[in-house]
């Protein structure tokens, strides 16, 4: 009897689990989520692959995000794309804050994650995985697709 009582509390512990992992979103508790991450498919290995994803503030104060890495990558940067003169370059985005109540957007052409040195081929169908850090110390674990190369985004 002992027995099946503790079967039926792992069953519970399991599903409560299975529940707070919903597909493409990360709860690091609070209120702060992830929604929508993607990534572009790295043409080849010595060539950088990029991620894209939202990040919710429902934590009622500001937070930071001071960087990402990833298992994949040997190195992981955050990036936005800026204007010099008329041409449009990248440089280190350097720490993101974002306000109580607020989203913060990684997009093509803007706040990107540059994924560098990888060490395996990041091709269209592939998985990721992510690590979002912020100044708390806490950390949102984040399962990336990878879609095709010229990507612009999941389907809606
Ligand atoms: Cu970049």
């Amino acid at each position: 009897m002992r027995g099946l009582i503790g079967l039926v509390a792992v069953l519970i512990v399991a599903g409560a689990m299975t529940a707070s992992w919903a597909p493409g979103a990360a709860l690091a508790g609070d209120g702060l989520r992830v929604e929508k991450p993607w990534a572009r498919a790295a043409i080849n290995m010595t060539r950088p692959a990029a991620a894209y994803l939202t990040v919710i503030n429902g934590t009622g104060k500001q937070v930071t995000l001071t960087g990402v890495s990833s298992p994949e990558a040997g190195m992981t940067m955050i990036h936005k794309m800026v204007m010099d003169g008329d041409v449009m370059k990248m440089e280190p985005a350097g720490k993101i804050v974002i306000a109580a109540g607020k989203r913060f957007v990684f997009k093509p052409g803007g706040y990107h994650i540059m994924l560098m040195h990888l060490k395996q081929p990041i091709k269209e169908g592939d998985t990721l995985d992510l690590s979002v850090k912020f100044s708390s110390g806490k950390a949102m674990e984040v399962k990336v697709p990878v879609l095709a190369t010229a990507a612009t985004g999941p389907k809606p």
